[in-house]
């Protein structure tokens, strides 16, 4: 178990490339993603020294991604959440509307099952499933191992989907440029609060389904007031992906951002 967050990390993590080109689908099961195993580190006492060791090293990875994205003038963002907030759809959405104009690549990660990767492949877009088996987050090694599955969307932008969780992929730098972090009304309006550290180490917050809005009693000032009280820096988007409420300036922002980014 890892000390960090009590996941698994030695159990079945594959990293697979879901449609394109054929012959370069791959499983990997050798490992290394910055995890601390065995018997030692269960000594009681050891535990903030192996969290310690595990940010670290993930850290490193974490710089040297964000230094090869840097090279090659990738902006990736690191799209977070709990499970079913509706990532995967918003990512279709913005897909659809932006492939035209930037060059983009996605990178799934889920613990088990293709399902999301081959939604977005059917936008056309580059995609690598990342299945992290009983781990609860993806880390900068894992997107090190997926990098070298795909083709890298050079003066474009690498959305990086995590896996569903409020708490610990908020601890794992994947040397994105920026974190966004996604709540859906159906969730309540005081996950900000409740959930403090996704919503401090992020950027963005992409508030969704504002089309269900009339139907519940989410309190979408409140929800606004609670996420810039736990962090007055965010950035923050309403969008609908069933009506296309929204979707005009959260694109506009992926496409200023990414087209920055490539000038820098
Ligand atoms: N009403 C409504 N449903 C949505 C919206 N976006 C996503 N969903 C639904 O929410 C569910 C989970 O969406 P998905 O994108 O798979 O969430 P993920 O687990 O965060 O990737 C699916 O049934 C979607 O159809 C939206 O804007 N409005
Ligand atoms: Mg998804």
């Amino acid at each position: 178990m890892c000390d960090t967050c009590g996941c698994d990390g030695t159990d079945g993590i594959r990293v697979a490339r879901v449609g394109g080109h054929a012959g370069r689908h791959a499983h990997h099961d050798d490992h290394d993603h910055g995890h601390s195993h065995g018997d030692e580190d269960a000594r009681p006492g050891r535990t903030i020294l192996v969290e310690q060791d595990i940010l670290a090293k993930n850290r490193d990875q974490a710089d040297a991604n964000r230094t090869f994205f840097h090279h090659q003038g990738v902006l990736a963002l690191n799209l977070l959440s709990s499970p079913g907030s509706g990532k995967t759809t918003l990512l279709e959405h913005t897909i659809r509307r932006l492939k035209g104009e930037l060059a983009l690549a996605v990178i799934e990660g889920d613990q088990q099952t293709l399902r999301d990767a081959e939604r977005i492949s059917a936008t056309g877009v580059d995609v690598v499933q990342v299945n992290t088996g009983a781990g609860c987050h993806l880390d900068a090694a894992m997107i090190h191992r997926a990098l070298h599955q795909m083709e890298l969307p050079q003066g474009g932008v690498l959305f990086i989907e995590n896996v569903g969780n409020l708490v610990c992929p908020a601890m794992f730098d994947l040397g994105e440029a920026h974190k966004v972090v996604i709540i859906s009304v159906t969730e309540g309006e005081d996950k900000p609060l409740k959930y403090p550290y996704m919503f401090r180490e992020a950027d963005i917050c992409v508030i969704t389904k504002t089309d269900l809005l009339p139907h519940l009693d989410f309190d979408l000032t409140a929800c606004r007031r609670f996420a810039l009280e736990v962090n007055p820096r965010l950035t923050l988007f309403e969008v609908s992906a069933k009506s296309g409420a929204g979707l005009d300036p959260w694109c506009d922002w992926v496409r200023q951002a990414g087209r920055g980014h490539e000038q820098r």
